[in-house]
């Protein structure tokens, strides 16, 4: 009889212990549940940035995606960080032509008129020609291209350095400014860069693709090619080249993409 009794008695209490987990996780996942809603109201009462240079978003959304900007300019990124490069072999032989915005082949373009523009203080215009850039040392560079909508392909580039451009051009004072901003010949498609990711010593002013000069539908006579950022920043046909303290407009980060876009 008193055996009998104590097992009943143990029953209840796994029962009970059961009971008491339940009330237990309900309690927390309303609390949580409350928390949640609570920060999405904040979020979604929080004002809108004013668009711009990007496109607009709630006030903390955009201050959350700068601090990362923050982080990785500061933390992440090194000059002295290279980006993986791989021997020739394994350079794709037929290099993925990926969108044209700017550089559409309905739209007239005559790459033998074609200069390379450089607007300094004062509205002062350098103009320079490929065969001018071509007569810089070369720096080439077999790396991993990536682009945000999810493909990667092993590209083979060639061209100047632009930080060995700054230096030839002697623009150095103007590469103490934060941002360099690039835009097509049409102005159709623009990017903003900062200063540290332009001046990287694996960031070109790109004239070939596997050893030969570009095709239009790459980006001739000259483009961007900056392995530190996706493909989005790597302008193709480059016109103008400004320099700011301020972010260039950039097409991307307009329509909601991240500004800085580093990888
Ligand atoms: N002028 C111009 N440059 C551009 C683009 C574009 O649409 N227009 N697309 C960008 C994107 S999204 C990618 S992934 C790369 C692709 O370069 P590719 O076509 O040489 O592979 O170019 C970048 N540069
Ligand atoms: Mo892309």
């Amino acid at each position: 009889m008193k055996k009998a009794n104590k097992k009943i008695k143990k029953e209840l209490t796994v029962e009970q212990k059961i009971n008491r987990r339940n009330f237990i996780s309900f309690g927390v996942f309303t609390v949580l549940a409350a928390g949640a809603y609570e920060g999405w109201r904040w979020l979604y009462k929080s004002p809108d940035e004013v668009s711009g240079i990007t496109a607009g978003a709630h006030k903390p959304l955009r201050k959350a995606l700068n601090k990362t900007e923050i982080f990785f300019r500061r933390i992440a990124f090194s000059e002295n960080h290279l980006v993986k490069t791989y021997p020739k072999e394994m350079a794709a032989k037929h290099v993925r032509v990926n969108s044209d915005i700017g550089i559409e082949a309905k739209k007239k373009f005559d790459p033998a008129q074609w200069t390379l523009q450089v607007i300094k203080k004062g509205g002062e215009v350098l103009k320079i020609t490929l065969d001018e850039l071509r007569s810089l040392p070369k720096t080439e560079l077999i790396y991993d291209f990536k682009c945000v909508e999810g493909w990667d392909q092993i590209s083979h580039w060639g061209g100047v350095k632009f930080s060995d451009f700054v230096k030839h051009y002697q623009l150095d004072d103007y590469a103490k400014m934060q941002y360099v901003g690039m835009e097509t010949p049409d102005k159709g498609y623009y990017v903003g860069i900062d200063m540290p990711s332009a001046m990287h010593p694996q960031t070109i002013l790109a004239y070939e693709v596997n050893e030969k000069l570009l095709p239009l539908n790459h980006g001739a006579p000259l483009r961007l090619i900056i392995p530190t950022k996706y493909g989005i920043k790597n302008l193709k046909r480059i016109g103008t080249i400004t320099f700011s303290n301020t972010r260039p407009h950039d097409y991307w980060a307009e329509q909601g993409y991240d500004y800085y876009s580093g990888l």
